[in-house]
């Protein structure tokens, strides 16, 4: 498996179809445009494009069997028929939940209702559903699924520009801006074709609880997560480090809680300690959950990474020699994310 060619320059996918997903969010006590906007992968595209990193590629679509492979079947089912739903219940606006099934709420069944289901099926209220989000988040999917391809044939490294992001979703619920968990899909479909481990390493400012939640009971896939302590930063509720998976999967989740403001020293130290464990786990594969909302300037984040500092990021995570499939995630600070991402791939190229 662990078998490149070095010279190959890395590859990297884009679907035109994440535009058809453009929701609103809650902010300040009204809905305003999400900070997960459009814009953020066309201002990647462009600088991607510009930076000579290898070919942007369209990616095939792929079947729905690869999405449940990390998610319930009937979680799919609800993602796929949501907004007709919602549109038959005469509603035009953007499909958000009120109400969640917490504690000793019944979480067992189902309701029938739309308002019920989208709550069923929800980690928070920031994750809309729009008439052409099913399409985009199936493109995105996509893109990660082909970047999998493309490092499972023999390249060294493969970009995934997805978007939406993905690490927020779990095995039945949206949530953060994700619908579909990119990565673990990534992670899941080379399982399925010959990865015997992989290893996600995720390094968006946000805990990746989807990501955690997928695979917290097995051995074959290792995940550590750099994030703001979910003490103060979302999503609060999971990315302790005392939560180290469970079963078969126990030592095989590592949590790296980071106080706000941790700039790139803390930062950098903390991930010598993360890759340790990621070598020590010797998978065949590794995908890196690629958030840049760790960004000095981003809106809603909290830590102090500049945008050199996402070189030296880039070429830490190719020191583990890995065939890699980075997966876009989180950056909202747009004038900055095309940098910030370009920086990350260029370290892990210059390195490599
Ligand atoms: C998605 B990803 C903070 C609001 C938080 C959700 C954030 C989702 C981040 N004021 N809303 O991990 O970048
Ligand atoms: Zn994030």
């Amino acid at each position: 498996m662990a078998v490149f060619r070095e010279n190959r320059p890395m590859l990297s996918f884009h679907s035109p179809r994440h535009r058809l997903h453009h929701g609103h969010e809650l902010k300040d006590g009204a809905l305003t445009p999400s900070h997960e906007a459009p814009q953020r992968a066309e201002i990647i595209l462009a600088q991607l494009r510009g930076a000579g990193l290898g070919e942007v590629v369209e990616p095939r679509a792929y079947d729905r069997s690869c999405f449940v492979a990390a998610h319930s079947e009937r979680f799919v089912h609800f993602l796929e028929t949501a907004w007709a739903q919602w549109a038959a219940a005469g509603r035009t606006h953007d499909a958000l939940p009120l109400v969640w099934p917490v504690r000793e709420l019944g979480a067992g069944a189902e309701p029938a209702h739309i308002d019920g289901r989208l709550g069923y099926y929800a980690m928070d209220a920031g994750s809309p559903i729009t008439a052409g989000t099913w399409d985009a988040v199936r493109s995105s999917a996509d893109c990660a699924l082909g970047a999998a391809d493309a490092v499972l044939g023999g390249m060294r490294a493969a970009f995934a520009l997805c978007r939406p992001p993905g690490h927020h979703a779990g095995p039945e619920y949206v949530g953060g801006y994700c619908y579909l968990n990119n990565a673990a899909i990534a992670a899941e479909s080379a399982r399925r074709h010959g990865a015997r481990r992989v290893a996600i390493v995720d390094v968006d400012f946000h805990h990746g609880n989807g990501t955690q939640a997928i695979f917290y009971d097995r051995a074959d896939v290792f995940f550590a997560s750099l994030h703001g302590d979910p003490q103060w930063c979302y999503p609060y509720f999971s990315g302790r480090a005392e939560d180290r998976g469970r079963g078969a999967g126990d030592r095989c989740t590592a949590n790296f809680p980071l106080p706000p403001g941790t700039g790139w020293d803390a930062y950098a130290a903390a991930l010598e300690q993360a890759l340790a464990q990621v070598a020590a786990h010797a998978a065949d594969l590794l995908v890196v959950s690629l958030g840049v909302d760790t960004f000095e300037c981003d809106p809603i984040s909290h830590f102090r990474l500049r945008s050199t500092d996402f070189l030296r990021l880039g070429a830490r995570l190719a020191k583990l020699r890995m065939p890699t499939v980075f997966v876009m995630e989180g950056g909202y600070m747009v004038d900055a994310i095309g940098l910030n991402v370009v920086n990350t791939l260029r370290g892990f190229e210059d390195a490599a």
